[in-house]
Formats: C-alpha cells, structure tokens, sequence
C-alpha cells in the first residue's frame, strides 16, 4: 500500500483530534530522524500507522492481539497499551508493511523496550513531544530532544511512570526496563 493509501485509510479510523496528533508525530518523526540519522521514510510510515487502533473498540484490539498470536501476555495490562500490539499486527495484515523495524516502531511506540533501535526511539519521542501535546514536562523533552534521544526518552519514561503511580496504576513491566536500559545507555 503506498503512504496516500494510508493516510486515508488510518484518517478514516480516528477523530480529527486523533488524526491532528498523528500528522503532527508524522511531522516530528520526519525531523527527529533527519536530526539523528533515521531512515526519515521509515520513520514517517511509522508514524502514520503508529496509533492506527486507537479509537477500535477495545474487544476488537484484543482480538487482533489473540489473532496475531503474539504478546498475548499484554491483555493481562492496561487496556492503554494494547492498540501498539494490534497497530502492528494491522498494519502487516491490512497494510502490507512487511518492514520489521517499522512494524517494531509501530509496536513499542508506547511502552518502549530495551535495546531500542534508532528507529523506535524516533517513533516513540516523537508521540511524547509533537506540536500538539501540552502535558507538564514536553517544554523540557523537547529542549532535551534538541541533542539527544536518550535524555528525551528518560524524561518521557519518568513522566510516564510517575503519572502512573499517582493514579495508582499497575506499571506494565517493559516500561520500567525501557527506562533503565536508556539510563544505561546514556552512562
Ligand atoms: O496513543 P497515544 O495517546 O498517542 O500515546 P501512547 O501510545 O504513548 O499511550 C499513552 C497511554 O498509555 C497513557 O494513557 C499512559 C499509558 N501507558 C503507558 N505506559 C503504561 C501505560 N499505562 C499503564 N497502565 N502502564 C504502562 O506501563
Ligand atoms: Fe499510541
Ligand atoms: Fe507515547
Ligand atoms: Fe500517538
């Protein structure tokens, strides 16, 4: 499928509050890889597909998961995480992306994972900190993104983290080693 086709076809799936997030991660990404060397077309199919399953029912994403077969283990954590699994799992089967480190960006683009490659920390930052978010802390991750991808991430992941403890939130468990296995490679 080639990008117009899944703009339309990820455009259909959300509301336009949705879609004006995925433009701007689309927009990040494409910055975010040229800065850092990124394949900048990777990383814009990326994006684009990335929050695809967002807006499904929640029942549907979990039968996309059981029908891939794969990381079943996320339908026992919060319901948040589990359009990354079915973007993935769609984009493969609906999309025809074939490319495993798009599909992987797609996948870990929210609880991150250790080892992530440039690809997926592109992604990922750039969901944290596109023109349109305004949580407390994206003034500073995007500073930190100016020079580095890693400091960007930790601050996000510690947000993240933290924003989930007030809340009382069960921590799903690759979040907290993304966290640290960034922590490592900035040491
Ligand atoms: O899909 P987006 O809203 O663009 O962003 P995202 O894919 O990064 O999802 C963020 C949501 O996921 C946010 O509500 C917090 C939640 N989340 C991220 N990591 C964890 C988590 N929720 C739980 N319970 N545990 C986690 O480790
Ligand atoms: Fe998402
Ligand atoms: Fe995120
Ligand atoms: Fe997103």
């Amino acid at each position: 499928m080639n990008h117009k086709d899944m703009v339309i076809k990820v455009q259909q799936q959300m509301p336009a509050k949705r879609w004006n997030h995925t433009l701007g991660v689309m927009q990040t990404a494409e910055k975010l890889a040229l800065r850092f060397g990124a394949d900048v077309n990777k990383a814009l199919i990326a994006a684009t597909l990335h929050d695809m399953c967002k807006h499904w029912p929640v029942e549907q994403q979990a039968e996309a998961i059981r029908e891939s077969g794969e990381w079943l283990d996320i339908l026992d954590y919060d319901k948040q995480l589990w359009h990354a699994h079915a973007g993935a799992y769609v984009a493969a089967r609906d999309c025809e992306v074939t490319d495993p480190e798009i599909l992987d960006a797609i996948r870990y683009h929210t609880s991150g994972r250790e080892h992530m490659t440039l690809l997926d920390k592109v992604v990922c930052l750039a969901d944290y900190i596109e023109p349109g978010r305004d949580f407390p802390g994206v003034v500073h991750m995007r500073e930190l993104a100016e020079h580095s991808l890693e400091e960007a991430l930790i601050a996000g992941f510690d947000g993240t983290i933290q924003f989930l403890i007030e809340k009382k939130q069960i921590i799903y468990p690759l979040t907290v080693l993304t966290r640290n296995d960034l922590i490592k490679e900035i040491k």
